[in-house]
């Protein structure tokens, strides 16, 4: 039976049955003070503010026996499977690829690649290690996915206007009904996360739903 959550542009109906958590990208490299994110000079205190919102929504859906999907930026070691397009964006010593204060930027295996501790997976959940900024580009998920019933995706994660707003972009088009939960995302810039929400929601949610964390408590009280 589906739950309806207060959301914009208009109540979110939550089916617990074919409904599944995505955080995105809540890798120490983007979080942590020291990291790849850090040493671009943004101010990662933004995002890790939202640590403690993450591990409360994760909770949510832990508690309540629900599908949780984690997901890293991160390519191979060999970099096989990074465009040149992409790895040669950026200042040659901080690119994709190159050694960081916490290993190789954005290589699978590296430090800086693993997600927050606060945060760690747990049996069963999915890991999904993305070489693109959208999820579902080169891996597989939407047919996993879908073998399991997933038709609702329920957004979390780093940064609301790149790799959050791009997974819910490619979700919508697959077909899945996305709702982001806003205290539970964040940008190095406010206005940017700010505008990436309004673009979400607005023509009637052509992109999807959002609702503080809060009001998804609230369905489940
Ligand atoms: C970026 C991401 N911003 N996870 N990655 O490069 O949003």
């Amino acid at each position: 039976m589906a739950l309806s959550v207060a959301a914009r542009p208009y109540d979110f109906a939550l089916d617990p049955a074919k409904a599944a958590l995505v955080v995105i990208d809540m890798q120490r490299d983007f979080i942590e003070p020291g990291g790849f994110g850090g040493v671009l000079g943004n101010d990662v205190s933004r995002l890790t503010a939202i640590v403690p919102t993450v591990a409360a929504l994760i909770d949510v859906f832990r508690t309540n026996g629900l599908l949780v999907v984690h997901t890293r930026e991160a390519h191979k070691p060999d970099l096989s499977d990074c465009p040149p397009a992409k790895r040669l964006r950026g200042r040659p010593g901080l690119r994709i690829g190159d050694e960081g204060a916490m290993g190789r930027i954005l290589i699978a295996g590296e430090p800086g690649n693993q997600i927050l501790p606060e945060l760690a997976p747990i049996a069963g959940e999915l890991v999904i290690d993305k070489p693109g900024k959208g999820m579902f580009w080169a891996t597989g998920l939407h047919e996993t996915l879908s073998a399991r019933g997933i038709r609702q995706l329920v957004f979390a994660g780093v940064t609301t206007e790149v790799c959050v707003q791009t997974s819910m972009r490619e979700a919508n088009d697959r077909g899945y009904e996305c709702l982001l939960i806003e205290d539970a995302t964040e940008s190095y810039f406010p206005e940017f996360k700010a505008a990436a929400i309004e673009m979400i929601v607005a023509q009637g949610g052509i992109v999807g739903w959002s609702t503080p964390l809060e009001a998804l408590k609230a369905t489940f009280a």
